[in-house]
């Protein structure tokens, strides 16, 4: 019998449900670069509700969507205020640089939530030598900070300095519907404090593919155009779409059990010589140092056993909880530990 893999990496390997498999199946679709594609256009419509935007936009992926936004927001030689372990900065291939020309003013974050004063002090005043401050982003649930929630108070203070010095905020929300459901409040109290925003489809709820940015009609409009540039008009998107729907609107309050999965990996974990970092969510991060192995080390002898798990630094290793994850998988992490730790 052929062993099953415990894949832990990230809760980007879900696989879609029977139901958006059959919503695939039966997606009515049109040529969406024309707006024509029916599937899409719901998608979009039900995302800037949830979202309480006026418009929303299919994207090809997060990574597009936030670098949509970007170039949206910005002109090249502008600066960008933002977290330093924050996606945009840390995964995304340099491409705030590369594309939009803006360049970075990083500010560390406390579990990557950003200090409201300090972004006031890094905003650049009017004056010929400098670049000008256009955009603000923040990062909920922040990624590197292992899952760590924001509260829809700390966003305000950041969005609240933001706007009294005219600058937008973008908000990677990638995973925020882990932070609405983990507060047990809704991800409008969040979206208020953000001018424009990305969420992923394809994580924790399941779909295949795809992003959605959401912000004003204009800006919306805006961004249209720049992610045909970058190749991002699809055509009978509604194949895609069609998931994507079904994500939004049957699979948020099932993210619950994935952040009791990754308490339960956490608890446990924490009986061995490891540092375990706090949980918020659905992303567990230790620190491997007290086992004498680097992340790689450790991933080599957890591959062994047929577990799979991130590295994030060079003593920092990732589990990421998600659909196909059980409570038996996380039993099972527990015996492997102590085989490799014996
Ligand atoms: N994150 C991936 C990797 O790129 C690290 C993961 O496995 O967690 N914002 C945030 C906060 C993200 O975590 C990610 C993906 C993205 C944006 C980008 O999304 P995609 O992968 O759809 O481009």
């Amino acid at each position: 019998m052929e062993r099953k893999i415990i894949d832990l990496r990230s809760d980007t390997v879900t696989k879609p449900t029977e139901a958006m498999l059959k919503a695939m199946m039966e997606a009515e679709v049109g040529d969406d670069v024309y707006r024509e594609d029916p599937t899409v256009l719901r998608l979009e419509q039900l995302a800037a509700e949830l979202l309480n935007k006026e418009d929303a936009l299919f994207v090809t992926s997060g990574t597009q969507g936030n670098q949509v936004a970007v170039l949206t927001h910005c002109h090249n030689g502008d600066e960008v205020i933002l977290e330093a372990d924050s996606h945009l900065f840390y995964y995304e291939g340099g491409a705030m640089a590369a594309l939009a020309g803006v360049q970075t003013r990083t500010l560390t974050g406390s579990r990557g939530a950003l200090d409201a004063a300090q972004v006031e002090r890094a905003i650049r005043e009017k004056n010929i030598h400098l670049p000008r401050t256009t955009l603000i982003c923040m990062e909920n649930t922040h990624n590197r900070a292992g899952g760590a929630v924001i509260s829809p108070e700390k966003m305000k203070a950041v969005y609240d300095v933001a706007h009294a010095h005219g600058i937008p905020v973008h908000l990677d929300g990638a995973r925020l519907f882990n932070a609405a459901v983990a507060l047990g409040r809704d991800v409008t109290e969040f979206t208020q404090y953000t001018d424009s925003v990305q969420i992923c489809l394809s994580k924790g709820l399941s779909a295949p593919v795809g992003s959605i940015l959401a912000g004003p009609k204009d800006y919306i409009e805006e961004a249209r155009w720049w992610r045909k540039k970058l190749g991002g008009g699809m055509r009978q998107a509604g194949y895609l779409a069609a998931p994507g729907i079904i994500a939004l609107t049957e699979m948020v309050n099932r993210l619950a059990e994935d952040h009791q999965h990754a308490r339960l990996l956490a608890e446990g974990l924490s009986k061995f010589p490891v540092r375990v970092l706090p949980v918020d969510t659905n992303i567990v991060l230790i620190d491997t140092q007290g086992t004498g192995m680097t992340a790689l080390e450790l991933l080599a002898k957890l591959s062994e056993e047929g577990i799979r798990a991130s590295d994030f630094d060079r003593h920092v290793v990732r589990f990421t909880t998600h659909r196909h994850i059980t409570e038996q998988d996380i039993l099972d992490v527990f015996q492997a530990f102590e085989k490799i730790l014996a």
